[in-house]
């Protein structure tokens, strides 16, 4: 088994499209390692419980937690789930990596979810720089979060560590 294709593999279905091989998540996003086990084999990457637990382990930014005989994505969902973080106070600064292309827009609109459920934010540059190196060139953000925090904005921390909120109104945005 390739952990990384296998990470991968698990990503697509616990965060975007669970249905696509037969699983449904619960509101939490939740599903058994028995059902999960069952489906990855009938779509061609079987793997074991104990191959499951290394994948789960050993993965670079702990993508996925394992709660006994359930599993779930960390964050990073486009399908309708909630994860049940409680809102926290942010640092004062959060950083997002992006790209030059997008830069235009962003500016205009502030960031936006996109496909996913919430904007994603890191909590220091080199991280974001790793996020937006994804897509090209890597361009950093600053977020202020502590001012947006102020005027009642939402953050939420993921079990790895990377920090949630709905949207980033530009006027929070320093935009190189
Ligand atoms: C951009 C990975 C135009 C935004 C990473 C980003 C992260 C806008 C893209 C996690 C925009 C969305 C998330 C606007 C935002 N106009 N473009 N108004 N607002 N964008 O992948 O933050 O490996 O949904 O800058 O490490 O890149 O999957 O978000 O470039 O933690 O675990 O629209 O995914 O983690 O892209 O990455 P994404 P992201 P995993």
């Amino acid at each position: 088994m390739n952990v990384v294709r296998a990470s991968k593999f698990l990503a697509k279905y616990l965060r975007h499209d669970p249905a696509a091989i037969g699983l449904t998540l619960d509101s939490g996003g939740w599903v058994g390692v028995r059902e999960l086990l069952a489906a990855c084999k009938r779509a061609g990457m079987p793997m074991t419980r104990a191959e499951l637990e290394q994948v789960v382990a050993t993965n670079d930014k702990q993508r996925f937690v394992l709660d006994g005989d359930r599993i779930r994505a960390s964050q990073g969902h486009s399908v309708s789930v909630d994860l049940g973080l409680p809102a926290v106070e942010p640092p004062a600064l959060l950083y997002h990596g992006t790209v030059a292309r997008f830069l235009p827009q962003i500016r205009r609109e502030g960031l936006r979810p996109m496909r996913r459920h919430d904007v994603h934010l890191s909590p220091d540059e080199e991280t974001a720089r790793r996020v937006g190196a994804r897509r090209g060139k890597p361009v950093v953000l600053v977020v202020r979060a502590g001012d947006m925090h102020g005027t009642g904005h939402e953050f939420r921390l993921s079990t790895n560590g990377v920090w949630l909120t709905q949207s980033v109104p530009a006027e929070f945005l320093g935009v190189p």
